[in-house]
């Protein structure tokens, strides 16, 4: 097995302290890091999206496939930086006002960073004016998450706030979380839903790359 394939197998079976010292290896050994990024870890997430989306994969696997990913990630930050890789876009990602539920919006950003989006994490309980502030220091997406009946007319609210902020036009908005479907989406006036961490990262390429 090569030592990219290597990898690639220990993302998706979630080994961090495996992927730590092979990425060490294959940077030592004249690796290009975008090579990495791309066929190992990105790669890896996909497969472990699409074993999520078949049922073969849960939520754990995912959480510590997601967190090996991370910890690799670390590694090649800066070696990415210093070869110039673009990310593909800046996402602005949190949980609405009034919601401390963050497992599900941590996932997806974490997805959203292996697939090579930057990404900004707000945190939970954000309020609208803190989705407006972060559109104004540059994220082009903002991502956010509800696990609750009465948080999700937040996702409305903020909304609201971006278009008195002038800035609807400027940004697009993914919504998701358990009880928000396709349908909440589009009465409140996003730009997309995604059921899934998977999914949400589908949505989000497809919609930055119009
Ligand atoms: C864990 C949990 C908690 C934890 C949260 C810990 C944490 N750090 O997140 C604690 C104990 C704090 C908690 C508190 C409460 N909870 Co709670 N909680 C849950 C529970 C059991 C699991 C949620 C979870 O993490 N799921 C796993 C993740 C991975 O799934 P997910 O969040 O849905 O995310 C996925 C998708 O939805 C999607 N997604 C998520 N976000 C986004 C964002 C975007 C942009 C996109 C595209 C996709 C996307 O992708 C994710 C990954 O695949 C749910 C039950 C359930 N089945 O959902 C109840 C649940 C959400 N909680 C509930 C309630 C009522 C509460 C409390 C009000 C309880 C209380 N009386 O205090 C409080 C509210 C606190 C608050 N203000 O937020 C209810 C909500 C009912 C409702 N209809 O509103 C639920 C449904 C339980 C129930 N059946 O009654 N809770």
């Amino acid at each position: 097995m090569s030592l990219l394939e290597e990898i690639r197998q220990a993302v998706i079976e979630g080994q961090a302290k495996v992927v730590v010292p092979k990425v060490e290896q294959a940077l030592a050994e004249g690796m290009a890091a975008d090579v990495i990024l791309n066929d190992g870890l990105i790669s890896a997430m996909a497969e472990v999206g699409q074993m999520f989306e078949d049922g073969e994969f849960f939520v754990p696997e995912m959480l510590i496939a997601a967190r090996a990913m991370s910890a690799a990630l670390e590694i090649l930050k800066p070696q990415l930086v210093a070869q110039g890789v673009e990310p593909i876009g800046k996402v602005a990602i949190g949980t609405v006002k009034g919601d401390l539920h963050d497992i599900g919006k941590s996932l997806v950003a974490m997805m959203l960073e292996g697939a090579g989006f930057e990404i900004m994490d707000m945190g939970v309980d954000v309020s609208p004016d803190a989705f407006v502030g972060a559109i104004q220091n540059g994220a082009q997406i903002v991502a956010m998450s509800a696990l609750l009946t009465t948080t999700m007319p937040n996702m409305k609210t903020t909304i609201e706030a971006i278009k008195t902020a002038g800035l609807r036009d400027d940004v697009i908005v993914l919504v998701g979380g358990a009880p928000v479907t396709e349908a909440y989406a589009s009465e409140i006036g996003a730009d997309g839903y995604a059921p899934d961490a998977s999914a949400a990262v589908r949505k989000a390429k497809a919609l930055i790359e119009g």
